[in-house]
C-alpha cells in the first residue's frame, strides 16, 4: 500500500500492517525484500543525469534513497497521516538533522524542559556553538511557551509525553501560539508512537521519532525518522540529511518494517499492563507517587484523553528512601531488566538521574522534575501477574524507614 494511493481511509492497525510497500513486487513476495545495495545502475548516461537532476524518480545511491528504506518511510507517512518521511540512522540523527536544517545562527528555540537528555544537551550546548539560543520551559503550561517566544524564535520543540517525567503538552494550543509567532512546531512522538498520537492532527509541522522504541518494538535495532506534514520543508530537510549523512541502512529498515506490523498488538497489550501496574504502584506502601497519563490524578489527564488514543506504556514513580530506595528496587528485580531504552516487548527499569539524564546538571534536572527518587518503567507485553509480583517483591526489599524519599 503506497501512501499517495490510500491516505487514511483504513484503520490504524490495517495501516500499520499494510502501509509501505514496493510499486511492483519481484516474485509476488509478501515481505518487502532487503535491497542490500549501496548503489543502483543507470540504464544509460541520460537517465543517470535525469535522476540527479530530479527529473526521473529512479534510485541513485543508498544515502539518498533505497527501496527497502522507502517502504518503511511510506509506512510512517501512512501512520502519521503526513506528507513525507525520511528514515534516519538513529532517533538522535532525526532530531539533529531536523534542527540543523531548520535553524540558523541567531535563531532561538523554545523547548520542553524535561525531555530526553541527549536532545536537551544537543539544543542547549551543541546548537549554542553555532549561535542558536534556547529557552527551556514547562510546556505543559502553554502560557510558558507564549512568554518564552522572542522575535527570533524559529522553532518550538515539544516532547509529549516527556521522557522521563510523563508530562503532556497541549499540541493544539502550542501550535496556535507558534503559528502566531511565525515559528514551526517540531514534536518528538517517540513515547506515544503514531498508534496513540498523531501530532499533525493537532497542528504540528514536523514529527521526529526514535524508531528504536515502540515502532520497532524488539530492542534489536536503532533507528529514527523525520515526518513532514507538507511539501514546504521537504527539500530543505532531505538535502540536510543527504549532506550530514545520518540515513538509514536497508537491513535496519527491514527490521523496523517487520516490527511496525505488530505495533498495534504490542502497544495494546503493553498499555493494558501499564494501566494495571500504575494502579498497583499507586497503592504500594513503598511508592511515594506515580505519574501515568491514564490515572485521573495525572495533571494533564484531560489532555491525554483528548490528544491520545490510549495512555501508553511508560510510567514514572517515586520510591521511599529516594535514590537509595530506587537503587534497591533496580537491583532487586528479577524478571524486569535493568536497562535504558524503552518500547520493546520486555519490561525495562532505569534511573534517569544517574543514567539517561545524567548529562543534564542536577539543578536543571530538578527544575524539570527529574528527581533522584524518580524511577522509570518501560512496560512490555509479559503477563501482568508476573510483572506485578516481580515489582512487589523488589519494592518490598526497600527498608521501611526513614521516609527520606519525600
Ligand atoms: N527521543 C526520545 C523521546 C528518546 O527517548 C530517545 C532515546 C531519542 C529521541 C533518541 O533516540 P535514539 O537515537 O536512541 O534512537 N531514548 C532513550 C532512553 O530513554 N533510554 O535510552 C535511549
Amino acid at each position: 500500500m503506497k501512501a499517495r494511493n490510500k491516505p487514511c481511509a483504513l484503520g490504524k492497525a490495517t495501516r500499520a500492517i499494510h502501509g509501505g510497500g514496493l510499486d511492483n513486487t519481484v516474485y509476488g513476495e509478501v515481505s518487502v525484500p532487503i535491497f542490500q545495495s549501496s548503489t543502483f545502475a543507470f540504464p544509460n548516461a541520460a537517465e543517470g543525469a535525469a535522476r540527479f537532476a530530479g527529473k526521473s524518480s529512479g534510485y541513485i545511491y543508498s544515502r539518498m534513497n533505497n527501496p527497502t528504506v522507502n517502504a518503511l518511510e511510506e509506512n510512517l507517512v501512512i501512520l502519521e497521516n503526513g506528507y513525507s518521511a525520511m528514515a534516519t540512522a538513529t532517533g538522535m540523527a532525526a532530531v539533529s538533522t531536523a534542527l540543523l536544517a531548520l535553524l540558523e545562527q541567531g535563531a532561538h528555540v523554545v523547548s520542553t524542559d524535561s525531555l530526553y537528555g541527549s536532545t536537551r544537551v544537543l539544543i542547549e550546548n551543541e546548537l549554542a556553538r553555532y549561535g542558536v539560543r534556547s529557552t527551556f520551559v514547562d510546556t505543559s503550561n502553554v502560557e510558558n511557551v507564549r512568554k518564552a517566544i522572542r522575535p527570533e524564535t524559529r522553532l518550538v520543540f515539544i516532547e509529549t509525553p516527556t521522557n522521563p517525567t510523563m508530562k503532556l503538552t497541549d499540541l493544539r494550543a502550542v501550535s496556535e501560539i507558534a503559528r502566531g509567532a511565525g515559528a514551526k512546531v517540531v514534536v518528538d512522538n517517540t513515547f506515544a508512537s503514531p498508534y496513540l498520537q498523531r501530532p499533525f492532527e493537532h497542528g504540528a509541522d514536523v514529527i521526529v521519532h526514535s524508531l528504536t522504541k515502540f515502532v520497532n518494538g524488539h530492542s534489536d535495532v536503532v533507528g529514527g525518522a523525520i515526518v513532514l506534514n507538507g511539501p514546504e520543508l521537504h527539500q530543505k530537510i532531505r538535502k540536510a540529511l543527504n549532506l550530514y549523512g545520518g540515513t538509514m541502512d536497508p537491513h535496519q529498515a527491514w527490521l523496523i518494517l517487520r516490527g511496525v506490523r505488530t505495533l498495534p498488538l504490542r502497544l495494546e497489550k503493553a498499555q493494558e499492563n501499564a494501566m494495571k501496574l500504575a494502579a498497583f504502584l499507586s497503592g504500594h506502601p513503598k511508592v511515594t507517587w506515580v505519574r501515568y497519563p491514564g490515572l485521573p490524578d495525572h495533571p494533564q489527564y484531560e489532555i491525554a484523553k483528548r490528544q491520545m488514543d490510549g495512555f501508553g506504556a511508560m510510567i514514572c514513580f517515586g520510591v521511599k528512601n529516594g535514590l537509595e530506595g530506587g537503587v534497591t528496587l533496580m537491583n532487586s528485580v528479577e524478571l524486569i531488566t535493568l536497562a535504558v531504552s524503552l518500547g520493546g516487548v520486555e519490561t525495562l527499569i532505569e534511573h534517569p538521574a544517574s543514567m539517561t539524564h545524567a548529562s543534564i546538571s542536577r539543578e536543571e534536572r530538578e527544575k524539570a522534575g527529574i528527581l533522584d527518587e524518580l524511577v522509570r518503567l518501560a512496560v512490555g507485553c509479559e503477563d501482568f501477574e508476573d510483572l506485578r509480583k516481580d515489582l512487589d517483591q523488589a519494592l518490598n526489599e526497600i527498608p521501611q524507614a526513614p521516609d527520606a524519599g519525600r
